[in-house]
């Protein structure tokens, strides 16, 4: 996948350009319906399959107090969108200066004639634009005189035994409350979080026997707080591992931490980049009256994972 991470890159029309455009944030599998069916589109005519997204995303710039935790932050992103097969991603710098391009401008200056669109694929809710002023039907009384088709993706289909639409709004909300089974249906994978182990209070392993991988999390979304059977990756490896997000109630100091206690496993990983898959949320974060209460309990977690990954 050839990523434009700015317009001025662009310096021609891309061939028989099928486009899709959208944040995207979680690529979840009402994204990736989108992205099958410009690579189909791409196919039939031989031309290039491309998504076009943004950074920041908009809603960063243009709310004021709005920060909505993403799902997945922008490099996450690009390897899933890589991984459909996609062929360009065009990563469009979000600035409140291209928020104000009318939807005539956005279509005919940079749609068409920069990158050459033949075909847009749209999700049945698709708005784009200054003020969302932009619409399918837009679209579609723009397609004939530009020579472009507006193809419309069937949501319904992928709907299919979800009582929810799928959508990055509701994803978010799933994870929030630490429904990670649902959340993973619609994802079309776990909810990972990215980062670095950093110092931690160095009390798991000295005073608990117990050590954990702290992470710092900056603008992902955090799970529910809790107990929770996860993977982690790690130097390239997968390992099984109970991860413990919240407070540590048990102790005085009330410190909000994402921590993982990986099984079997004794390697240094200070400074190092982790991926942590949510599997199972195993149970809410007790407040022990004292400490070998807290380490049964924990050895009860990580059994429990123990028994879950057996199977
Ligand atoms: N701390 C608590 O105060 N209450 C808990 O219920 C709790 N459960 C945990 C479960 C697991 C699997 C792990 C790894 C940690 C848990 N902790 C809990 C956090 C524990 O207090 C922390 O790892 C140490 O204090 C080290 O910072
Ligand atoms: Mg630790």
């Amino acid at each position: 996948m050839k990523i434009f991470d700015h317009l001025d890159k662009i310096h021609a029309p891309f061939k028989s350009a099928v486009i899709t455009i959208g944040n995207f944030d979680g690529v979840h599998i009402g994204h990736q319906a989108l992205f099958h069916e410009v690579i189909e589109t791409a196919e039939t005519v031989g031309g290039t399959s491309i998504a076009m997204t943004f950074e920041p995303h908009p809603i960063r710039v243009l709310k004021q107090n709005g920060q909505p935790p993403l799902i997945t932050l922008y490099e996450q992103k690009a390897e899933l969108i890589e991984r459909t097969g996609i062929d360009v991603l065009i990563c469009v710098p979000f600035t409140r200066a291209f928020a104000s391009l009318s939807a005539d401008q956005f279509i005919r200056e940079l749609l068409v004639k920069k990158i050459g669109m033949k075909a847009i694929v749209v999700g049945e809710d698709y708005s784009f634009g200054k003020n969302r002023e932009g619409s399918i039907d837009l679209l579609k009384s723009y397609g004939p005189d530009y020579g472009f088709e507006v193809i419309l993706a069937g949501w319904i289909k992928m709907s299919k035994g979800f009582t929810d639409r799928i959508s990055s709004t509701k994803i978010r909300e799933l994870v929030i409350d630490g429904h990670m089974t649902e959340a993973e249906k619609m994802l079309g994978r776990h909810y990972q979080i990215r980062g670095r182990v950093v110092i931690g209070r160095d009390r798991g392993g000295k005073l608990l026997g117990i050590p954990t991988a702290n992470i710092n999390l900056h603008d992902e979304l955090c799970p529910k707080t809790g107990i929770y059977a996860v993977t982690v990756e790690c130097r390239g490896n997968q390992h099984n591992g109970v991860a413990n997000i919240g407070y540590s109630p048990t102790f005085e100091d009330h410190e909000f931490t994402v921590e993982v206690h990986i099984l079997d496993f004794n390697d240094n990983i200070y400074g190092e980049k982790i991926r942590v898959n949510f599997i199972k949320r195993l149970r809410d974060e007790i407040k022990f009256s004292n400490i070998s209460a807290l380490i049964d309990q924990i050895k009860k977690d990580i059994a429990a994972a123990r028994e879950f990954f057996s199977k």
